[in-house]
């Protein structure tokens, strides 16, 4: 075969999985045919699960229960599994209400994140004016009783609620329990292990999403101190309530990446992000995204099903509406569900160039973090070549390495050798779309 010097040889990256990806991509898309159309099932596929938060007085609401029933696989009782609603007086325990969320749950088939055995705050009144002691084993006693009595029927529980202190001390919040010793939180995990062995038990705190705050890592030394003494932790849970004042963190994947390299799995247990429209559902879709990039990100939990049903009903932070339409956040969560993984195609393609002249242009990607990803193109078939590397909006060319870059336009960067081989790379700041960038390269 000739080689001709001008030839183009225009690489197009070949991948069903792209083909998946940019139908992901479009917010307010339908699924693509095929995929599932419940956000349970849409988890399923990537073995993980789509939950809610639910309030025992609802159930007798036709709607709510109808999308509970049909779109979600895991269940958090909002309230009634607290130490107020199960203890209301010491040593009387009272399940009326969460048994009536767990039996509805299981009934249906789903699951049951426990939430929670031990919180400084909705604790009875009789538990508020203890200390020491007293208090210590009153909480225990509680976390003994709870995780017993719902044995087996518990996928994982919140054993510890909001420990650690706002702001920048990057410590224990100052409580009641938290009086009673420094050792409390390890004293209700060795206790939870004790009642229900087969229970995944969590540390579950809020503004613990940006991975620079110190909240984050006072929550993070602890998690690492508890695994390197063998106190029994399997996972930490990221309530990730957001708004304008705390909106998703750029470093989000970092930090659910961060923990889970400590050897525990993370979960998005509380998540609601106020807002509306697109606006909105791009938020939805980076934190899907995020959780998805994880491995031991096993699940995400919204904090109520529709707008009205929410803690902040006025920021409508949730995936319905009032009156139970899906909203553009839920289709954008759906979409990357059926993703199946991260966006990103997950292992390196090699594309090869069918025209067979010029060179040939590999693009394999790179690192990849909530807000951005690296790829990498190798040349062969020549030294001197030219690749075009075309991004599609609103991606961003942010860095490069390894070679001499020129832009044509905004989307369009012309690569050419720099001395330093045949593999460059770059940055890419996807804006959302984790769509791969097309390549083509011609011999200069
Ligand atoms: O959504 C819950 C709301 O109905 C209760 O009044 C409130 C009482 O503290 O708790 C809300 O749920 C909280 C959860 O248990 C822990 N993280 C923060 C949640 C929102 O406040």
């Amino acid at each position: 075969m000739t080689l001709t010097a001008k030839s183009v040889a225009r690489v197009t990256l070949v991948s069903a999985l792209l083909t998946a990806v940019a139908g992901a991509a479009i917010i307010g898309a339908s699924p693509a045919s095929g995929a599932a159309s419940t956000l349970g099932a849409a988890a399923q596929q990537s073995g993980r699960y789509f939950g809610t938060a639910v309030a025992a007085g609802k159930l007798g609401d036709s709607t709510y229960t109808g999308i509970l029933n049909r779109e979600f696989d895991m269940v958090t009782a909002e309230n009634e599994m607290k130490m107020d609603a199960t203890e209301p007086n010491q040593g009387q325990f009272s399940y009326g209400n969460a048994d009536r969320i767990v039996n509805q749950a299981r009934n249906q088939g789903k699951r049951v994140r426990g939430h929670a055995l031990a919180w400084h705050s909705q604790q009875p009144g009789w538990m508020q004016n203890m200390s020491g002691s007293s208090l210590r084993n009153a909480m225990l006693n509680h976390v003994t009783q709870v995780a017993t009595y719902y044995r087996g029927k518990i996928y994982a529980w919140d054993v510890v609620n909001e420990a650690f202190a706002d702001g920048s001390s990057g410590g224990r919040r100052d409580s009641n329990l938290q009086r009673t010793g420094n050792d409390w939180i390890e004293a209700a995990f060795r206790a939870a292990r004790s009642a229900d062995p087969g229970a995944k038990l969590c540390y579950n705190d809020y503004n613990t999403d940006n991975w620079s705050h110190a909240k984050t890592q006072g929550v993070y030394r602890m998690v690492q101190d508890f695994k390197s003494r063998g106190v029994p932790i399997d996972c930490v849970g990221f309530q990730a309530h957001f708004n304008s004042g705390n909106p998703v963190p750029s470093n989000y994947h970092t930090t659910l990446q961060n923990f889970a390299a400590l050897g525990v799995d993370v979960q998005i247990t509380e998540l609601d992000i106020e807002g509306s429209g697109s606006t909105q559902a791009q938020q939805y879709q980076g934190v899907t995204q995020a959780c998805l990039a994880v491995a031991r990100c096993t699940g995400i939990t919204v904090w109520g099903i529709r707008d009205t049903d929410s803690w902040r009903a006025s920021g409508t932070p949730l995936l319905f509406d009032g009156s139970g339409n899906k909203k553009a956040a839920y289709t954008s969560v759906l979409n990357v569900l059926n993703s199946g993984t991260n966006p990103g195609p997950t292992s390196t393609t090699t594309s090869s160039n069918p025209g067979g002249g010029g060179c040939t242009a590999t693009y394999s990607e790179g690192e990849k973090w909530s807000d951005r990803f690296n790829g990498n193109v190798t040349v062969s078939g020549t030294d001197n070549w030219i690749v075009t590397v075309t991004v599609s909006s609103p991606q961003r060319i942010i860095a490069t390495w390894n070679t001499s870059a020129t832009w044509d336009s905004a989307n369009v960067m012309t690569a050419r050798p720099n001395g330093n081989g045949n593999t460059f790379g770059f940055t890419i700041q996807h804006g959302g779309n984790w769509n791969w960038p097309s390549v083509s390269c011609r011999v200069g």
